[in-house]
């Protein structure tokens, strides 16, 4: 049941939290777990063991690095185009062997922080001097935009870290129509697509018996009592993740664990929860090749080459025009 949210707020968070919280089921989007405490906790979570996918990506990263670097270069050299760079640990591998075998590239990080972009920075200033850099700070989408008349040169566009995962298939779709628009036929496009496997593994790595991603997914509750002046107990609340091996989807949820009323000042808002009652907070899509295959279809892209780890858990699609 979509009800009509007839207030407009000047932040985003605002608006989407108000809207999120009076829907029927409600919901918040993923996107806003990403504060400073929230990047903190992702970094934690790469560091699990129970969350696979990055030893995954390192280990194709590793594995194939110079093939994969064949792929990028271009007639001119290249520049290397990263979306959501974030800390560039695993970028750093793929760094350091074109700087040791001498390939001609600029790499751009993209980010819409500026903190994460100036010490990613400063990490490839201290450990990898050679690298040109030049940070794009921004949304995907603006710099998307100016991408499409940015260089000469051949653009190798990448997304690691199964980020696509967070998104339904129409926005994802949408996401890489975007990119799509933004290449020309020289271009190429790497991205991460964790996929489906044992649904034992899968629910494992987003129920960690340590609580980390617990913490992370209420940092969506932390974050509203911050910033919207809430009263969240979080302990009223419970993580849960269910995942359906028919459509690949992981789903997690933060279920209230009595009846409760929330009070968000800013908004000049009261929340009900029933017991039990869900509030919807991220997807992690899981992925086979032909998924994979129609989501480029429809936004105008084909597989030209896929790389995979030695458990076969995760894949890195090479896409083209
Ligand atoms: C950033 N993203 C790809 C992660 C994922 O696997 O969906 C976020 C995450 N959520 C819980 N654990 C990790």
């Amino acid at each position: 049941m979509k009800k009509e949210n007839t207030t407009t707020y000047t932040s985003d968070f605002a608006q989407d939290v108000h809207e999120g919280l009076t829907q029927y089921p409600k919901y918040l989007s993923s996107k806003f777990i990403y504060d400073e405490k929230g990047d903190k906790l992702f970094q934690d979570i790469m560091n699990m063991p129970e969350y696979y996918l990055t030893n995954c990506e390192f280990n194709i990263l590793k594995k194939h690095t110079s093939l994969i670097a064949d792929y990028f270069n271009g007639e001119k050299g290249f520049d290397l185009i990263e979306l959501g760079a974030g800390d560039g640990k695993k970028t750093k591998i793929l760094l350091q062997h074109l700087v040791d075998k001498n390939y001609d590239f600029k790499y751009s990080p993209v980010d819409i922080s500026q903190h994460i972009l100036d010490d990613l920075e400063h990490s490839l200033q201290k450990k990898i001097p050679e690298v040109s850099v030049e940070t794009l700070q921004g949304s995907y989408f603006k710099v998307l935009e100016n991408l499409a008349d940015y260089n000469t040169r051949k653009k190798a566009i990448m997304v690691l870290g199964s980020n696509i995962g967070n998104l339904m298939h129409d926005k994802a779709i949408e996401f890489l129509k975007n990119i799509q628009v933004a290449m020309s036929d020289e271009d190429m496009l790497f991205m991460g697509f964790d996929q489906k496997k044992n649904p034992e593994t899968i629910l494992n790595a987003y129920n960690d018996p340590t609580g980390i991603t617990e913490r992370f997914n209420k940092n969506l509750l932390v974050r509203i009592n911050k910033e919207l002046d809430a009263n969240f107990d979080t302990e009223n609340f419970k993580h849960w993740e269910t995942y359906d091996p028919e459509t690949g989807t992981a789903k997690s949820f933060l279920v209230s664990l009595k009846e409760q009323e929330v009070s968000i000042n800013e908004l000049n808002l009261n929340i009900n929860f029933k017991a039990w009652e869900t509030i919807h907070t991220e997807i992690s899509q899981k992925y086979d090749d032909e998924v994979v295959e129609w989501l480029a279809d429809e936004a105008g892209l084909k597989v030209i080459e896929f790389f995979t780890d030695d458990k076969g858990f995760y894949k890195n699609y090479i896409f083209k025009k």
